[in-house]
């Protein structure tokens, strides 16, 4: 009970919300800086997604030696990951090392969600609230909950009725769950379910997966991390990070080849071949024209497609997770270990929801569309996010007129430079909207954005402003701009979590900054240059 919590009614110069990669930094930053901070966090312990993701088979999709931070090059040397791509286990230890070791646990409340945080333009203040009682205030709000945090949750017919167990990816119990000898039907194929799928066929007597669309998945070829290569990064830290601060995704990657249109189609082939051997995300940036020309794209896509059809034994299982429904790259590559080759083992089996809807959840299963009913003991859901907006609504975040960001998004989220968005004072959303965000590498999103805020209240403070907000013309500036870069990709034009559609006019906008992180790290050091180009300072 927070109303004996000695923090109830306490006066903070910054609260965050969210104590997981974003919030971790960005408390330590505050603090460093002499504020006083406060972060909120609904979990029991610090970690965010990397807490509530607790699934079979989690594991990043960024190479670990990349997927840190680097603020610290001491930090960076201590810690050695043990595999190429750290599985959740070791990202929740290394994420509760850090909150150790620059000692930011005394600064959280645990176990409690904002559920309230009203602007007060008297006072200058936050009123935050949260649903375990805690009330206080804040005069800056900083937002680390997270863009794909808020699970979409599983709202079929007969859930209630299901006589098995059913759990969620997104907030995987941390008690163990029995699935060995058991039958266990997941649904849904994003980067989540394709990482379950392949570690509970190891386990259960049965899988069944439904599959809704085929999504395109490429090898990681996690291994063991490779102790030399890290010590050479380690060795000079802050030239590695000057590094990634220019890439495009804020992450080192082989080089792009440059417009397909200077090869033979031999020589792509070969590039191709050489992208899917080293593994990863790295066949997306191969060349510069496959996200905009739908002719190189599909030479790309039928690529994978070949590798999918060579590797699935059963023709027709092959046929059903060729991924044909959609341009490669648009939506989130998966990165998997042993994806397809997991529909060769016998306990294995694939539903197309396609073919046969799901028509309900029934007390022994899942009843299809085609009258066919799945006897399952287990079923896991990994259907998705509700992202970019779904944590930020449930802060309830209101301002002097009453209304929530998302309600001044009603056509597209707005913002300037994806951090701040306008008649929202000192409120501050970590890897928003029109930022790189999911496109980027988010520990590194993450801590480029805490800095430059942190910056701008060192800035506010020593020129005495109590609050600060963009001006209508940047962000309108801003989203135009990110629309303008949007525009020629085929990303933009496929429904994804990553674009909002307005169904009236089917106009769509593209969310994530789509000009790549350096860009953006080179725009943002523009503004500060011009000395907060683009800002309302009070
Ligand atoms: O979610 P998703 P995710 N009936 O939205 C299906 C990050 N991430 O959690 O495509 C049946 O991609 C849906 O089907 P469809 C990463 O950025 C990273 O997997 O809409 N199916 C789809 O197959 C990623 O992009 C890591 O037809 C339904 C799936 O559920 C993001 O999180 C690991 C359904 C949702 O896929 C989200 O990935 C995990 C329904 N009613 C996540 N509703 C790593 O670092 C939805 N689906 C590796």
């Amino acid at each position: 009970m927070s109303t004996g919590d000695e923090r109830n009614g306490r006066h903070y110069d910054v609260v965050v919300v969210g104590a997981g990669m974003g919030g971790i930094y960005a408390i330590h930053r505050f603090r460093s800086q002499g504020l006083s901070v406060l972060g909120i966090e609904g979990a029991p312990d610090v970690g965010g997604v990397w807490y509530h993701n607790a699934y079979p088979g989690a594991r990043v999709d960024i190479e670990s030696a990349n997927y840190c931070y680097f603020f610290d090059p001491e930090l960076y040397r201590e810690w050695s990951w043990t595999e190429r791509y750290a599985a959740q286990p070791e990202i929740l230890a290394y994420l509760r090392h850090v909150a150790d070791r620059y000692e930011v646990r005394p600064h959280i409340a645990f176990e409690q969600w904002v559920n309230g945080a009203q602007w007060d333009p008297e006072s200058n203040r936050y009123h935050v609230t949260t649903d375990a009682g805690l009330a206080v205030t804040a005069q800056f709000l900083v937002m680390t909950s997270g863009q794909l945090s808020k699970a979409r949750d599983p709202d079929f017919p007969g859930l209630a009725d299901f006589r098995g167990e059913w759990f969620q990816t997104s907030h995987w119990p941390h008690e163990p769950v029995q699935l060995a000898g058991r039958r266990v039907g997941v649904i849904g194929t994003g980067s989540s379910g394709v990482q379950t799928i392949t570690a509970v066929a190891k386990e259960a007597a049965h899988l069944h997966v439904f599959q809704r669309t085929p999504n395109y998945s490429v090898p990681a070829y996690n291994r063991p991390a490779d102790q030399r290569k890290y010590a050479r990064l380690a060795s000079k830290v802050e030239e590695v990070y000057r590094e990634i601060m220019q890439t495009p995704g804020g992450l080192i990657l082989p080089p792009g080849r440059g417009s397909s249109k200077d090869y033979t189609a031999e020589q792509i082939q070969q590039m191709l071949e050489e992208r899917w051997a080293f593994g990863g995300q790295s066949l997306l940036s191969l060349f510069t024209d496959q996200g905009i020309d739908p002719e190189v794209n599909e030479v790309v896509a039928e690529f994978v497609r070949t590798k999918v059809r060579d590797t699935v034994r059963d023709p027709e299982t092959a046929e059903r997770l060729v991924p044909d429904a959609y341009p490669i790259g648009v939506r989130r590559l998966c990165i998997d270990t042993g994806y397809y080759e997991t529909f060769n083992r016998d306990n294995v089996t694939l539903v197309d929801l396609r073919e046969e809807p799901i028509e309900r959840l029934v007390p022994q299963g899942i009843r299809l569309a085609s009258g066919r009913e799945i006897e399952l003991d287990v079923v896991i859901f990994a259907l998705g996010f509700e992202a970019f907006t779904g944590a930020l609504d449930g802060a309830d975040i209101r301002n002097e007129e009453g209304r929530r960001p998302s309600d001044n998004w009603t056509r597209g989220p707005r913002t300037f430079l994806g951090l701040t968005t306008t008649g929202f004072p000192n409120l501050f959303l970590v890897t928003g909207p029109a930022s790189p965000s999911v496109l980027a590498n988010m520990n590194v999103a993450n801590v480029q954005h805490l800095d430059f805020v942190a910056d701008l209240v060192a800035h506010m403070r020593e020129r005495g402003y109590e609050r600060v907000e963009p001006t209508v013309e940047a962000q309108d500036e801003w989203t135009e701009h990110v629309a303008s870069i949007a525009e020629p990709m085929l990303r933009r034009k496929v429904d994804n979590y990553m674009v909002h559609v307005n169904r009236d006019d089917d106009s769509r906008v593209f969310i994530p900054y789509p000009g790549g992180f350096g860009d953006y790290v080179t725009r943002c050091q523009a503004v500060v240059d011009d000395g907060y180009a683009g800002f309302d300072f009070k």
